[in-house]
């Protein structure tokens, strides 16, 4: 059988750096295989596309401020339903809520507050496109290199 498999973001902001390896096994007991993850501080400018759909909000440059304050991993996670099933492992977008709604969630157990919440994800496949072409660049998948972390099946 094949399984024609998605592609989303993951990032491991700055808040949660320390508990990277930790977040990481989460993501693989979830079942997503890694295809790629590069470890990076993200320029401001590249921050700002990231969060382009944040523009205008009264957070945003607290936003920009924290995901720009320290190394990041970046993660492209491949599964069937890559896009919303990262959104469910992440958990809601407030950890206090988290922690109450969703208690096996990443946010509920590695978030600090709304803003230092661990975890980004894309919100569909369009934006996931965009942010690993921001984060990756462009992806020659038939040219295996260093960035990419091939995960046998289980
Ligand atoms: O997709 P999410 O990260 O769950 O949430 P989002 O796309 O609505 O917002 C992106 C980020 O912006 C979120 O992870 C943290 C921040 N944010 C969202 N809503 C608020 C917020 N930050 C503050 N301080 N207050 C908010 O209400």
């Amino acid at each position: 059988y094949f399984f024609p498999s998605q592609k989303t973001v993951a990032l491991i902001k700055p808040d949660a750096y320390q508990t990277k390896d930790e977040i990481m096994e989460k993501i693989r007991e979830a079942g997503f295989r890694i295809a790629a993850r590069k470890e990076t501080e993200i320029p401001r400018d590249l921050a700002e596309q990231l969060y382009k759909g944040q523009e205008g909000k009264d957070f945003f440059n607290d936003l920009v401020d924290h995901v720009t304050s320290g190394p990041t991993l970046c993660l492209v996670l491949n599964r069937n339903d890559a896009v919303e099933g990262w959104r469910g492992l992440m958990g809601p977008t407030d950890p206090t809520v988290a922690k109450s709604d969703a208690p096996n969630s990443i946010r509920a157990n590695f978030g600090h507050d709304i803003l230092k919440n661990a975890v980004h994800g894309s919100s569909n496949i369009d934006e996931a496109n965009k942010a690993i072409e921001l984060l990756f660049g462009e992806i020659d998948e038939s040219q295996e290199d260093e960035t990419i972390e091939k995960i046998q099946p289980a």
